[in-house]
């Protein structure tokens, strides 16, 4: 096996064999045969998930939905990292970490569909809802990770942002925060390449990890389609935080092969060629081969797995399609907790308007 210390870190080799790293492969020695095809099991799942929910958006059934394919070691590989007690702050596209914290499939979709304000009861899971403003969770998770620091409780969050989150200012302010305090919280950037249209040479001069050792935070660089070295930094940044060593930075280096959401159409920006080689680093082809190479691969194990996906995807399909429509007036509810004048005159004014169109 080759010694590889190199940034960014990998332990998975595109052909499926291990890379020998004396720092990170130890981090993940414990991850046993059923461990590792429980990974893929989950990133099968994960694709499973978004196919399914772009097609129920292309269907008519969803007004938009934001898709993960080519994320999933990035996604998995750190979910598998977490404890059931740490918290995640996400952005819009972490469908696969939802699913990991035990999500279950007919609630990922009540947003995308328009029938409420979130999809799942964050606390029940330890995970905040899809997050559209860009970059705000990264203070969220900032704060959380500083009250539970305060109150000695030892754990840590992960704040899942993109790499044009990282222009900012709000990314920018929890960093400092973040340093200052010590907040045990894991800043996790899914380096996908596009911010919608923006390439993400345009977002950083230097690689973004580095932008975070200005801010006194160790920031590593990982193949973000390997799930192996993914789980391996997520693991050492996440026990580094909950054991009083404060923040860090973590560069997944990853490629979103689809569109920005179903509203997007990336040929209009990006080269049929850029996208053809990373179909060719696909992050469920590379854990795949290697568990060929260390044969925990068998046709049983492929079928069992390509059943299990279908009856999440079924679940999510036959959910979603079975939402009932919310009444109109109820957007009025859930904005404050206690009764507001405003919204009250509002609302009166809104339903009057109603009546009189259906008149
Ligand atoms: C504060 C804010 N500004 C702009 C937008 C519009 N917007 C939505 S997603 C996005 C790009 C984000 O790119 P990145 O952080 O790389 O995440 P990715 O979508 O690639 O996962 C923008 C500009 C927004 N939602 N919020
Ligand atoms: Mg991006």
């Amino acid at each position: 096996m080759p010694e590889k210390n190199a940034y960014p870190v990998q332990l998975i080799q595109p052909d499926g064999r291990r890379v020998h790293d004396r720092v990170h492969a130890p981090l993940v020695a414990d991850i046993d045969a059923e461990r590792l095809r429980a990974i893929y099991t989950d990133m099968v799942i994960a694709r499973r998930i978004d196919t399914e929910a772009t097609a129920l958006q292309r269907q008519g059934q969803l007004g938009l939905w934001p898709p993960l394919l080519g994320q999933e070691a990035a996604q998995i590989g750190s979910a598998h990292a977490l404890r059931t007690d740490d918290y995640v702050f996400c952005s819009y596209r972490e469908a696969g970490v939802a699913w990991c914290r035990g999500v279950p499939p007919e609630q990922m979709t009540t947003l995308w569909r328009g029938v409420a304000h979130s999809c799942w009861d964050a606390d029940a899971v330890k995970m905040t809802n899809p997050a559209i403003v860009v970059g705000a969770q990264g203070l969220h998770a900032t704060g959380y990770a500083f009250a539970a620091h305060l109150e000695g409780a030892e754990i840590a969050t992960i704040a899942y942002f993109g790499d044009g989150a990282t222009s900012q200012g709000d990314i920018a302010e929890a960093l400092g925060f973040a340093a200052s305090w010590s907040a045990p919280v894991v800043f996790f950037c899914q380096n996908n390449h596009w911010a919608i249209s923006a390439p993400v040479r345009v977002q950083s001069a230097t690689p973004i990890a580095q932008r975070a050792v200005g801010y006194g935070i160790p920031g590593i660089q990982v193949d973000g389609n390997d799930a192996l070295a993914v789980l391996a930094v997520t693991r050492q940044a996440l026990i580094r935080a909950r054991s009083g060593g404060g923040p860090s930075f973590i560069e997944a280096i990853t490629y979103r092969m689809g569109p920005h959401t179903t509203a997007d159409d990336p040929t209009r920006y990006r080269t049929a060629a850029e996208l053809e080689l990373w179909q060719r680093r696909d992050p469920i082809d590379r854990i795949r081969r290697l568990l060929e190479r260390e044969e925990l691969w068998d046709s049983d194990f492929e079928q069992e797995v390509a059943v299990r996906s279908d009856e999440v995807a079924a679940r999510l399909r036959s959910a979603t399609l079975n939402m009932p429509d919310p009444q109109v007036s109820d957007l009025f509810d859930h904005v404050y907790a206690t009764p507001h004048r405003l919204l009250a005159e509002e609302r009166r004014e809104y339903t009057a308007y109603l009546e009189g169109a259906q008149s």
